[in-house]
C-alpha cells in the first residue's frame, strides 16, 4: 500500500534505568518525537474532567499497569502525525495487554526498527527514582519495590518476545551518563538513523 509506515524504536528497561534521559538526547540529535507512556498517562491523570484520573493514580502508586484503551499512546503518535520521522516510544508496551492492544491498533501501520533494552542494577534504580525530586507520587520505596516487581514478572517477557525476533538492543546503562549515551548513540547510528 502507499500508506506511510511510523519508523518506531521502543525503549524499555526498569524504573529509574534512564530511558527518558536517553530518549531526551536522541530526540534532540535524531529529529525522532519522544512519547513517554508514562508522561502521557500524568497528563491525561491532571486534565480537568479526565474519568480517569483517579484510576490512573492508583495504578502507577501500586506499580501496576493500566488497561491498554487508557493509554495514551495511540492518540498521541496520531496527533504527531505525518511529518514525524519516527517515534521513541517510552515505557511501552509493558505487558501482554499492552502488546495486544498495539498490535491491534499498529499492524500495518509501523515499522518496527528495534527495542533499546537499558539494564540498570536495582540499587542504582532505587537510588536514582528518589533522589530524582519531582515529587512523582511513586518516587517512594514501597512503590518502586511494586513497579520493579511489576517490570520483572511482566515487562520482561516483552522484551523476551523482542528478542526471539532479533530487535532487542542491550545497552548497560548503571555507568556515567556520557557513557551510556555514547552506546545509545552507536545503536541509533548503526540503525540507519
Ligand atoms: N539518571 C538517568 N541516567 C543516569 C545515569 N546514567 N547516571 C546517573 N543518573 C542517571 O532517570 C531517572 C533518574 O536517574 C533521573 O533523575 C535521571 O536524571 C537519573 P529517567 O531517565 O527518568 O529514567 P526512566 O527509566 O525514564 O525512569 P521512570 O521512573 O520514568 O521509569 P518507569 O518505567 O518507572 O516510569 P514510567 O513513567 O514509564 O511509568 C510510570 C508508571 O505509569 C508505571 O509504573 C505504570 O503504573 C504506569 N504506566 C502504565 O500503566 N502503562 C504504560 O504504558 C506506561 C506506564
Ligand atoms: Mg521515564
Amino acid at each position: 500500500s502507499s500508506q506511510k509506515l511510523f519508523k518506531v524504536v521502543f525503549i524499555l528497561g526498569p524504573p529509574g534505568s534512564g530511558k527518558g534521559t536517553c530518549c531526551h538526547a536522541i530526540q534532540k540529535n535524531h529529529g525522532l518525537i519522544h512519547l513517554s507512556a508514562g508522561d502521557l498517562l500524568r497528563e491525561e491523570r491532571q486534565r480537568e474532567g479526565s474519568e480517569v484520573g483517579a484510576l490512573i493514580e492508583a495504578h502507577i502508586r501500586n506499580g501496576t499497569i493500566v488497561p491498554v484503551e487508557i493509554t495514551c499512546m495511540f492518540q498521541a503518535m496520531r496527533a504527531a502525525g505525518d511529518s514525524a520521522k519516527g517515534f521513541l516510544v517510552d515505557g511501552f508496551p509493558r505487558n501482554q495487554d499492552n502488546l495486544d492492544g498495539w498490535k491491534r491498533q499498529m499492524s500495518g501501520k509501523v515499522d518496527e526498527k528495534f527495542v533499546l533494552f537499558l539494564t540498570c542494577p536495582t540499587d542504582d534504580c532505587i537510588k536514582r527514582c528518589l533522589n530524582r525530586g519531582e515529587g512523582r507520587s511513586d518516587d517512594n520505596e514501597e512503590s518502586f519495590r511494586k513497579r520493579i516487581d511489576t517490570y520483572n514478572s511482566q515487562t520482561l517477557p516483552i522484551v523476551e518476545f523482542y528478542k526471539k525476533q532479533g530487535l532487542v538492543r542491550e545497552v548497560n546503562s548503571g555507568r556515567p551518563i556520557e557513557q551510556v549515551l555514547e552506546d545509545v548513540e552507536r545503536v541509533f547510528t548503526e540503525a540507519g538513523f
